[in-house]
């Protein structure tokens, strides 16, 4: 039997030939039979340029259909796909190069200038919504392309993830991950051909990538693609959607709409968030203005989604609900054994969604498996214990020193290092402060050297050349020194309270 993830979608293509899949807003619609006739093209098109199953395709696009019959494309030549924030500079993507040594990178016009300093032996070819060279060598090939055999755990993709070494870590992801925790949602959420889903997430990250579309292409029903989140836009496409996915950072912005009201939100069945955690304060106001119950899940790009709060029954604010149909999720103590609901400990989850591993770091992959086969995620829950939610998982922070701004992982030694290794600087300390908007947003406490006349501007404008403007803090402050406990570990919660009211 062919494991290939592709061969799941493709029972729906075949069945909805020229059924509307994609819906750009102002713009076109893209069918079905068109999106699996241009990921065809596409797959020839990088079998032709010497792409041999198991090699990787890095893609850092833009957010168009092309894109999307890029992914399909790899899958169904079982090539990796190796998805990358558009945000990412230069030393950054020279990381992951080397790292994941793609066969083919697939970039903007406009980088291409860039990729080719960086890129090795790879093949570099563009991708826009206007076209681009991959589509210019795409143009003649036929629009049938056999998917290729893939065995359940062959890779599908490589997705990195930061980490807390301040090194990225490439998730191995294959194609057994990928279809059985599609399969899982697609249930869970009740999604049928009749869906419309809003989708506004980039893709790529999990959520837009896998979570958003995998739904839609398993059920065959439709998506209005737009190129970014815009809270106005978003309100407005509102009635002509029936499900929509999106960060906290979403809701917040959509309550901000004076236009969001319970007339606009009717046709929505379905409301998802995830990614970060969603306030009980949004959850409360969103219902009050909407009507909606948003339903929030809980996920990482390792495992794919692992609990969600339920379609039918009470969704409760403050949880991520129940883990989905196949995994196992278990709250443990620093001994490994089970906590009982009301203690909180470390979260674990063993099922076919999990990653196999990370990508040429066995090591590392063995520090993060309990010997029972367990991932563990790093964060901390506990079970609810109290009538309202019982049994279901509530989140309670993070082992792992990670600040999640509007849905996006910062680590924060990635950016201390880059700072420490400025002139002028004895050392630093990144955190996360509350952000009515992003949740959490990334803040630098820096100690400088005497004599020198460090400047919150310098920093920034430094940092903005190195690192994805994401990561990069909104806030420098200066200290003289930073607050250490008796082992010598900076003491962040000291700084997160002394610099959170400023
Ligand atoms: C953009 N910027 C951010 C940011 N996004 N800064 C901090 N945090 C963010 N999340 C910065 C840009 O670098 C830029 O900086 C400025 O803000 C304006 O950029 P923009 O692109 O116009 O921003 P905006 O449209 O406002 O984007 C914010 C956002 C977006 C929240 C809409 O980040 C977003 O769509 N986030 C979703 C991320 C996501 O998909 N996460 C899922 C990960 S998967 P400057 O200085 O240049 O102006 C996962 C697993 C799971 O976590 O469970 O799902
Ligand atoms: P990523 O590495 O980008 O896949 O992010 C995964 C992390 O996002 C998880 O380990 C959690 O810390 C966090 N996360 C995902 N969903 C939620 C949620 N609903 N509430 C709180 N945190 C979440």
């Amino acid at each position: 039997m062919n494991a290939n993830l592709y061969t799941l979608f493709e029972d729906h293509f075949e069945a909805r030939v020229s059924a509307p899949c994609v819906l750009i807003p102002k713009g076109r619609v893209v069918h079905y039979d068109e999106l699996a006739a241009l990921s065809a093209r596409i797959a020839h098109a990088l079998v032709r340029v010497g792409c041999r199953q198991g090699d990787r395709v890095a893609a850092q696009v833009d957010k168009h259909w092309h894109a999307l019959a890029l992914y399909l494309a790899c899958l169904r030549a079982g090539l990796v796909y190796l998805p990358l924030n558009v945000g990412y500079q230069k030393a950054e993507l020279a990381y992951f190069f080397a790292d994941a040594t793609p066969r083919v990178i697939v970039c903007r016009p406009e980088a291409l200038g860039l990729m080719a300093t960086l890129a090795c032996t790879a093949v570099v070819l563009t991708l826009d919504s206007q076209g681009g060279e991959l589509l210019d060598r795409a143009a003649d090939a036929p629009e049938i392309f056999d998917t290729v055999v893939s065995r359940p755990d062959d890779l599908a993709a490589i997705v990195y993830t930061s980490g807390t070494t301040g090194r990225s870590k490439g998730a191995m992801l294959s194609h057994r991950n990928l279809a059985a925790n599609a399969l899982a949602l697609v249930e869970h959420w009740g999604f049928t051909r009749g869906d419309v889903l809003l989708h506004a997430l980039p893709i790529y990250h999990v959520h837009g990538l896998f979570v958003a579309t995998h739904c839609t292409l398993l059920s065959g029903c439709r998506m209005l693609w737009l190129a970014k989140f815009d809270a106005k836009e978003t309100t407005s496409l509102l009635p002509s959607a029936t499900v929509m996915m999106g960060v906290p950072t979403y809701y917040t912005r959509l309550l901000a709409e004076p236009s969001l009201t319970r007339e606009a939100s009717r046709s929505i069945r379905l409301f998802v968030s995830g990614s970060a955690p969603l306030l009980p304060e949004t959850f409360d106001a969103f219902r009050a203005r909407t009507g909606h119950a948003i339903l929030e899940r809980y996920g990482m790009t390792e495992t794919g989604m692992i609990t969600s709060n339920p379609l039918e029954g009470p969704r409760v604010a403050g949880t991520v609900g129940k883990p989905l149909s196949g995994e196992a999720v278990r709250v443990v103590d620093a001994t490994g054994a089970p906590c009982p609901p009301g203690t909180i400990g470390h979260i674990e989850v063993k099922g076919p969604n999990v990653f196999s591993g990370y990508w040429r770091m066995p090591d590392k992959t063995r520090e993060e498996f309990s010997a029972d086969g367990y991932f563990k995620t790093g964060d901390m829950g506990e079970w609810v214990a109290s009538d309202e939610g019982y049994g279901y998982l509530r989140l309670v922070g993070r082992a792992k020193d990670l600040i999640i701004t509007g849905g996006l992982n910062v680590y924060p030694l990635e950016v201390e290092e880059r700072i420490d290794s400025m002139d002028g600087v004895v050392e630093s300390a990144v955190i996360g402060l509350p952000d009515h908007d992003l949740g959490e947003a990334v803040a630098a406490v820096v100690v400088p050297a005497p004599g020198h006349a460090l400047t919150e501007r310098a920093i920034i404008g430094a940092l903005r050349d190195e690192i994805a403007t994401f990561k990069v803090p909104k806030r420098v402050f200066f200290a003289d020194d930073l607050p250490r406990n008796a082992m010598g570990k900076v003491q962040k919660n000291v700084l997160r309270s002394k610099y959170s009211t400023l």
